[in-house]
Formats: structure tokens, C-alpha cells, sequence
């Protein structure tokens, strides 16, 4: 039988990587001299591989190449910079089967997961080359005679990427095939527990490159949250810095680029519930409840963490998931029936853990689940708690597949208890009764950035906005104006008269 670790070998040599430790790209790829790290496949504990950080030095060099490809790249019209774009949703589909596995391997999501996120890519390839031509400015009327007013948007600089390990590719995309086509250089830190298909990816992209004769734009730096994130976020040469991950992690980038007046672009936790009203329908909530809060292990950004049932149904819809967690399948996420992979590493098993005591502590009461699988990886089974919304920990994303459920007896009470966590990013109502929907949906009801009905928490289409509100950072990617982000914004007005009129009337006549 051929091991995880030789199936990832051969999906990197089948692109052409050999060589693990040139594991930065500026330009060409380039020999790193940092400290060696190894990608752990997190359903073995074994190695699939290793590369080597980037130091100082190398940092110094990917910003340089970085810079100077921006210079060259944002004089190509956008239409041109969309081919490249659209090369590269090419090569992506041309490999989908082999990034699909790869991203299985590394962080442990199942294949069809491992699958849906390479497609998550080629979709954003396509939505951005479309874009390429349609980076609208407006023309205003002004209100001077033969004046003409507009305004238009420039490449804004090499950008900072900042991606988290559970969408390790698919978040890089949702940024780089954006900024490509709005005319931006580009610097990815991906997070170290996915290296090796961030090494993958970006051979593709520079594949699309070579195919052009297009400027470096598409870089690679490996490194440390404290040492390289910590760079690329104070670093002036970088206009705009794009982060996904923790808060904490997302609040320190924030200060730090507001600190030197730059632009940062967060999508940080989120702490997703989904409403459960007494009219909805039972079946269709038990299978997006369950795919919502196991789905990636429980390991998304949009993961359901919290679920508020009517009283009335609350005893049925809790035996119905209790039965369906308890017969999920567990294991090696490139088998074809497992459902559920594994976590990360061994720390996300303890925080796990670690958060199950301090709801049991805080009252909550353990209804399945929540044991760890002895053996190799870090397997756990989804657990199902049964909580109250003032419980500290259900305020808290602890990244694994927890989930609470709360009780309610009005919609209101729910709402205004789905509002009371820090995070904002995505929520959900189950109900067959538009007055129930649409109060979900008003501006007095869920506030977060993402709002479904009949729908999940998770599994967002990129043709929308994607970010949510308070401590999940306000960011929005993806979507269809997303290309302003990664743009300036210039106001033009040009007088074809042969006088001077000011604007609000004021007269300023230096011949009388
Ligand atoms: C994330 O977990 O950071 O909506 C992103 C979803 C995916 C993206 C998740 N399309 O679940």
C-alpha cells in the first residue's frame, strides 16, 4: 500500500518539486537559510516532507523581487494581467486531483473537502478574470461648468498574504487571483502546517508566469507568525496586508499596519450558530447542522459551534444528532466513506479537551462524543454539549467539532443571545416562515456577515462577500466588488473652459 507520505512525494515531484528546502519564491525559487520544518500529516503524526525558513536575508529579497515585478505588472492592462490569471484556473483544473490529495494529506480534510477547496480556487481564477474587465470607476457631474469629474482605480502595491493552515490554498486565492488582475505583486506566508501545498500551488502560479513572460508577482516566503508576519505587517513597502487566522494573531497584524497607516484586510475567527425554529424542516437541519459543526473536523472559520433549538423540537433534534455523530465515520480522510478527518496536531486535540472540561465545569452537560481516538494522528470524536448561551466557553471559537446546543423559547431571545459573542462571521436560521427569516435577516437580527436560511453556516460561495463583523475583523474577500480593496482610488476633474470657477462659490480674484 502506498503511505501518505509517498503519495505527497509524488504529487510534488509530478509538479516538479524535488528540491523541499528552496522553499521561498522570489522570482525563481530561491535557497532559503532559515530553520528546517517538517509537515506533519496529521492522520499519521509522520513527516511528509520538509523545507527550510526563510531568514532576514531571504525576507529582504522576496520584498525587493517583489517590488520591482509591481513596477512592471501594473503597466499590463488589466484584460492581459486576467489571462494570466486565467492560465493559472487552467493548470489549477489541470491538477485538481493532485492539490485535491495534497491538501488532504497536509491538513487532514477529507478528499472531496481536499477537492472542494482546489475548486474553491478555479472558481475564484474565473470570477477574477471577469473582474479584469470590469474595474468600474465612476463619472460624476461636477458642479462647475465644463468641468468633467471621475474617478478611477490604480494598482494599489505589493500586497501581504497571510493564510491560516485549514483553508491553506483556497484563502491564498480568494487574495492573490484578485490582486493579480487589479494589477498588485503579491507576498504569501502560509501557515507552516501546510507548507508543502503552498510549494505546490505556487509552482503553478509561477508556471502561468513563465507562460506570459509576466513579471514575478506571485511570491513565497515561509516563516514564523513572530518573525516574517511580524515583517511583512510593518513593513511600509507593503500598502495593503491581507490576514486570515486567529484574533489574536489578526489583532496583533491590525495594530501594527494601522500603526504605519496601511491597509489590512482581517478574517479572523468566528464563533457560528445556527436557529432552529419550531416550524423548520427537521430533516434538511439535521444534515446542514451536521456537516456545519463536523465538516473539516470542525476546523472552518465557519464551522456551526452554537445551535439554538426551539424548546419544542429541542429533545428530538438533540437525539437525532447525538445518533448521527455517534455514526460518523473517523479516519483516514483519503478513504472514500470517512466523514470526519482529523485535527491538526496534538494541540488542537488538547484545546479541545480542555475546552469540554470547562463546559462541564461551567454547567454545560457532555450528551456524546469528545473522546480522543487512541492510535496514531490526533483523531477525536465531534462532541454534542448541552449548554446555555451565558457558558464563558460558548463565547469562545475553540477549533474543533464541538457543538452546544441552548435552548430557547422566542426568536428574539435567540437573536439577541446569537449576538452576544465576540465574533461576527456567519450565521443561520432553519424555518419554513418568511416573518421568522426575514426578522433573522434585518438589521435587528444576526450580525454577522454571512446570513442563511435553510442553509448552513459553512460552505460559502466565492461569487459573495466573505468576512464578518467585531473581533472576525470587518474584512471582506471574494465577491464581487472585492477588487477595491486591493486598489487606490484617485478622483480626476478636468476643466475644458478657459476659466477658473471654484468650487462652493468661493471667488478668489487675484487681479482685482
Ligand atoms: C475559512 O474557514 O477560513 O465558507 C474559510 C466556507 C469556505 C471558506 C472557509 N468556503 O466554509
Amino acid at each position: 500500500m502506498t503511505t501518505h507520505t509517498e503519495i505527497a512525494q509524488q504529487v510534488l515531484s509530478g509538479l516538479g518539486i524535488t528540491d523541499l528546502e528552496s522553499a521561498a519564491l522570489a522570482g525563481d525559487w530561491l535557497e532559503t537559510t532559515g530553520d528546517v520544518v517538517q509537515s506533519i500529516d496529521p492522520a499519521t503524526g509522520q513527516p511528509l516532507g520538509q523545507i527550510r525558513l526563510a531568514d532576514a536575508d531571504d525576507y529582504e529579497r522576496v520584498v525587493q523581487v517583489t517590488q520591482e515585478a509591481f513596477k512592471a505588472w501594473r503597466q499590463w492592462p488589466a484584460p492581459r494581467r486576467g489571462e494570466v490569471v486565467r492560465t493559472l484556473g487552467e493548470l489549477l483544473r489541470e491538477h485538481k486531483d493532485d492539490l485535491g490529495s495534497l491538501v488532504s494529506l497536509e491538513v487532514g480534510k477529507i478528499k472531496s473537502e481536499g477537492l472542494g477547496e482546489v475548486q474553491e480556487m478555479i472558481d475564484m481564477a474565473d470570477l477574477a478574470v471577469g473582474m479584469s474587465r470590469q474595474l468600474y470607476g465612476k463619472s460624476m457631474h461636477s458642479e462647475r461648468p465644463e468641468h468633467r469629474m471621475y474617478e478611477q482605480w490604480h494598482p494599489l502595491g505589493p500586497t501581504g498574504i497571510i493564510t491560516a493552515f485549514n483553508f491553506p490554498v483556497a484563502v491564498w486565492a480568494w487574495n492573490a487571483m484578485v490582486a493579480a488582475v487589479a494589477g498588485n505583486s503579491m507576498i504569501w506566508k502560509p501557515s507552516l502546517k501546510a507548507p508543502l501545498t503552498a510549494l505546490a500551488v505556487s509552482r503553478l502560479a509561477c508556471e502561468a508566469l513563465e507562460r506570459h513572460s509576466a513579471p514575478p508577482i506571485f511570491n513565497l516566503i515561509m516563516g514564523s507568525d513572530a518573525e516574517i508576519g511580524e515583517r511583512l505587517s510593518g513593513d511600509r513597502r507593503l500598502p495593503l496586508i491581507s490576514a486570515t487566522g486567529s484574533v489574536r494573531m489578526g489583532r496583533r497584524v491590525g495594530q501594527v499596519v494601522a500603526g504605519r497607516l496601511g491597509r489590512s484586510l482581517l478574517e479572523l475567527g468566528g464563533n457560528n450558530a445556527i436557529v432552529v425554529m419550531d416550524d423548520a424542516d427537521l430533516d434538511l437541519t439535521l444534515r446542514a447542522v451536521v456537516f456545519a459543526a463536523v465538516g473539516t473536523a470542525g476546523q472552518r472559520c465557519t464551522t456551526c459551534r452554537r445551535l439554538f433549538v426551539h424548546r419544542s423540537v429541542a429533545d428530538t433534534l438533540r437525539q437525532q444528532i447525538a445518533a448521527a455523530f455517534s455514526s460518523l465515520a473517523i479516519g483516514d480522510p483519503m478513504q472514500d466513506r470517512v466523514l470526519v478527518g482529523p485535527l491538526i496536531d496534538q494541540e488542537a486535540v488538547d484545546n479541545m479537551q480542555k475546552a469540554l472540561v470547562e463546559a462541564q465545569e461551567q454547567g454545560g452537560k457532555l450528551l456524546c462524543g469528545g473522546e480522543v481516538i487512541e492510535g496514531d494522528g490526533y483523531f477525536v470524536r465531534p462532541a454534542l454539549v448541552d449548554a446555555r448561551a451565558d457558558m464563558a466557553v460558548t463565547c469562545e471559537e475553540t477549533f474543533a467539532p464541538i457543538l452546544y446546543v441552548i435552548e430557547f423559547d422566542e426568536l428574539e431571545e435567540a437573536i439577541a443571545a446569537h449576538n452576544a459573542v465576540p465574533q461576527g462571521l456567519s450565521s443561520a436560521i432553519f424555518t419554513r416562515n418568511l416573518q421568522n427569516a426575514e426578522r433573522f435577516l434585518a438589521a435587528t437580527g444576526s450580525d454577522c456577515g454571512i446570513a442563511n436560511v435553510n442553509i448552513g453556516t459553512s460552505g460559502a460561495e466565492i461569487g459573495g462577500a466573505f468576512g464578518g463583523e467585531k473581533d472576525t475583523g470587518g474584512g471582506r474577500e471574494a465577491g464581487s466588488d472585492a477588487w477595491k480593496t486591493y486598489m487606490r482610488r484617485q478622483t480626476c476633474t478636468i476643466n475644458h473652459s478657459d476659466e477658473l470657477p471654484l468650487a462652493q462659490g468661493v471667488e478668489f480674484d487675484i487681479a482685482s
